[in-house]
């Protein structure tokens, strides 16, 4: 069961996912704290190095400082509980 708590067009995970993958600068299919955090920032996100902390802390299970793949299934259904909306 799924509520959405405004009216705006919440971003979807698929969507989060493919924006992120987009901030994967060292091309390697994997995401670190600072690519997150600058992913966020740029999402419109406040206090984007405290998000990009606590969305790592909750996927990243082998605690290498990287996302990759199933992590970022984690990652991005965290994620989107913030309220993303599609600009
Ligand atoms: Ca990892």
């Amino acid at each position: 069961m799924q509520s959405f708590k405004n009216l705006e067009k919440p971003l979807s995970e698929e969507k989060l996912k493919c924006l992120l993958k987009k901030y994967d600068k060292s091309g390697d299919g994997k995401l670190n704290k600072q690519e997150l955090k600058v992913a966020f920032k740029d999402l419109g996100l406040w206090f984007c190095g405290l998000r990009a902390y606590q969305a790592m802390h909750h996927a990243d299970k082998n605690n290498d400082g990287l996302i990759v793949n199933d992590e970022m299934d984690v990652l991005v259904e965290f994620a989107t509980k913030w309220g993303f909306t599609l600009v």
